[in-house]
């Protein structure tokens, strides 16, 4: 039969490759708070599965292991798992101090030495709570979340899931966390990252509602959250256990709920980056049984059924074949002539690095979402997902000389990608490629506009090469080194470039760039111009940027750099003060571009890529 040898080889493939896993997520109580039964739960189940124009959906991520209703008796979830071959993302309660987490592992551990192998071949992984610290962060309580739980509680609750497994058939399975993404770049929660094998991202820019959030920005705003909290989650693998757009409910700041908005998402974030990439339990199949909450996220609306309410073929995804920068403009390599800080182009008033539409703003943002559901309703509602509450008022005062940027409760440190003002206020428009876990942000910015000069002979066709406007930061950088050619470069805060070691820049260009003007841009200041970074400079000569075939990830070796597509050069020589266009084109939206930089002559820089002012290293402007 077809389908069992589909299996078979599906199941033998998966020995040599990791599988990933695609869901939604499944609470235990319906919106009238009754329970959720094992009849419904295989309905959900095969309903996903076979929902039209998707496919793969063959995950489940619970809230709880106790049948809803129960003290400790396991859900009937598991059976119905077992029978449609759903795979589970186990969850645990865990808010519910040590008596709540006793009830969890009764009923995990019962439904494992009933069901055995049965179940435990299903799990993927179990997440020991669900939002516990969001919920006791200052958003969290200010929004009457719910209780929650701290650090040291769930570090030592994953410690007594672990054990409790051990002896059964689920031993070894991984066991972590599903929180926040804001929770996640909290420096105050590293020891559950520590205890985690896995880390669980919720992410929802519907909810980042004190920031520029409509659909436009939701691409953005969702892979800075992913990306930081990669950067956070010390190598842990960093799987999408929420996110989705609301088709009905309450409009949050720019975030208009609607089915075409929905249906966006989906395409750009699920489709675009993803579904079959990345693990991803989507928020959701259905949410609005008997009644219909607001906002909601349920992609059959209130009656089950295998017709969505919107394409989930993934149809609607634009591809790009246009490399970005094209090399058409690869002669464009501008030096311009250093400028002193306080001299030639001031007054502008311009924000350095506060493009109101740049990538990553929401980086700073403190959306705080209403509670969507009582009390009683936490499991299976979606949970916020908001920047702790404003860790600063800024204020940006332009003056023809200097931009004095102050932070009363202290500005972010480019660690804290979370936690800052306003969209209308915020003074750098950027989260950093990662944080810098060695520099600490200042309590007051000086910052010089117009620090660095124009380029006095970009290309009419180039965008600026300050970051005035909307840019890109790289999102991953790889330095692969020539002496040590097996080495695996991992990520690096830093930009490396030597006679022996070279870096790679990927740059995520979003759908929403389509059609614009991006231009590569390295940034040089002076060493006197830096508030937060910092660089080494020695020898002399310049660098060459190609363009790679794919994009280069951190298991990249010296030896398994992708091809090169385009040779874009670059300049001659490099010198503080300066700004170098490399190469400019049209953008390559919903691409992932690669950038290789090599020394030429005996060029060794090592400088920490930041945004924050003035701006250092390379950047893909967008106009
Ligand atoms: C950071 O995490 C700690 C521990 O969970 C919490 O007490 C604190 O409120 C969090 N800070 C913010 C700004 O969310
Ligand atoms: C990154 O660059 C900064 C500034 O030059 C330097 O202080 C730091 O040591 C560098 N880090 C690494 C890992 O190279
Ligand atoms: C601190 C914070 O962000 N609080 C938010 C709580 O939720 C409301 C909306 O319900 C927001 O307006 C607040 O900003």
């Amino acid at each position: 039969m077809l389908t069992s040898t589909l299996v078979a080889l599906a199941a033998s493939l998966s020995t040599v490759t990791a599988q990933v896993y695609k869901g939604f997520n499944y609470g235990s109580t319906n919106t009238d708070n009754s329970a959720i039964t094992e009849s419904q739960y295989q309905s959900d189940f095969t309903t996903a599965q076979n929902v039209v124009g998707a496919s793969g959906f063959t995950s489940a991520r619970l809230y709880t292991c106790i049948q809803a209703g129960t003290t400790d008796t396991y859900s009937e979830a598991f059976q119905a798992a077992i029978n449609t071959k759903t795979s589970l993302l186990i969850g645990l309660w865990a808010s519910g101090g040590q008596a709540g987490l006793t009830n969890e592992i009764n009923a995990l551990t019962a439904a494992l030495s009933n069901f055995g192998s049965s179940l435990a071949d299903l799990i993927v992984a179990i997440s020991v709570g669900s939002e516990d610290l969001y919920r006791i962060s200052p958003t969290g309580i200010e929004n009457n979340s719910g209780v929650g739980a701290g650090p040291d509680v769930i570090t030592d609750f994953i410690g007594q899931v672990k054990t409790a497994i051990a002896g059964t058939a689920a031993s070894g399975k991984s066991v972590g966390h599903v929180d926040t993404w804001t929770a996640w770049v909290n420096g105050s929660n590293d020891a559950v990252i520590s205890a985690s094998d896995f880390i669980g991202m919720d992410a929802y820019p519907y909810f980042q509602n004190t920031m520029t959030n409509s659909i436009q920005d939701g691409y953005s705003l969702f892979f800075d959250a992913y990306d930081a909290t990669v950067a956070a989650a010390a190598g842990k693998p960093v799987w999408v256990t929420e996110t989705g757009w609301p088709v009905s409910g309450s409009t949050e700041n720019d975030a208009v709920p609607s089915l075409a908005n929905a249906q966006t998402y989906w395409d750009q974030v699920g489709c675009g980056r993803l579904f079959g990439q990345i693990n991803t339990w989507w928020y959701t199949l259905q949410d609005a049984f008997p009644t219909t909450p607001n906002p909601s996220f349920g992609i059959v609306g209130t009656t089950l059924s295998d017709t969505p309410l919107y394409d989930l073929s993934c149809s609607g995804v634009t591809t790009s074949s246009d490399p970005i920068p094209s090399a058409s403009v690869s002669a464009a390599i501008q030096a311009a002539t250093a400028g002193s800080a306080q001299g030639g182009n001031v007054g502008t008033g311009q924000k350095i690095g506060s493009g109101s539409e740049a990538q990553g703003e929401e980086g700073s943002s403190a959306a705080a979402p209403a509670e969507t559901s009582p009390a009683s309703q936490e499991q299976s509602s979606p949970q916020q997902t908001q920047a702790p509450a404003p860790a600063s008022e800024e204020t940006v005062t332009s003056t023809n000389v200097e931009t004095i940027t102050s932070c009363s409760g202290g500005c972010h440190a480019p660690s804290a990608p979370a936690g800052s003002a306003p969209a209308g206020s915020a003074p750098a428009g950027s989260a950093p490629a990662a944080p810098a876990p060695v520099v600490t942000g200042p309590t007051t910015l000086i910052t010089h506009t117009s620090v660095l000069p124009s380029a006095s002979a970009v290309s009419a066709s180039s965008c600026p090469a300050s970051l005035s406007g909307t840019y890109e930061y790289p999102h991953l950088i790889v330095p692969v080194d020539k002496s040590q050619p097996d080495q695996q470069g991992g990520t690096s805060y830093n930009g490396t470039i030597s006679s022996s070691i070279s870096s790679i820049f990927n740059f995520d260009i979003p759908p929403t760039d389509a059609g614009k003007t991006c231009t590569l841009v390295f940034l040089l200041p002076e060493q006197s111009q830096l508030t937060t970074s910092a660089f080494s400079l020695s020898g002399s000569g310049g660098f060459d940027v190609a363009q790679l075939s794919s994009p280069a990830t951190e298991q990249t070796t010296y030896n398994t750099v992708p091809s090169v597509a385009n040779d874009l050069g670059g300049p001659s020589s490099v010198t503080p003060g300066n700004e170098y266009v490399i190469a400019s084109g049209a953008c390559a939206a919903g691409e992932t571009i690669s950038y290789e930089v090599t020394a030429t002559g005996s060029l060794d820089l090592n400088y920490f890529q930041d945004y924050n002012p003035s701006p250092i290293g390379f950047y893909v402007t967008v106009c």
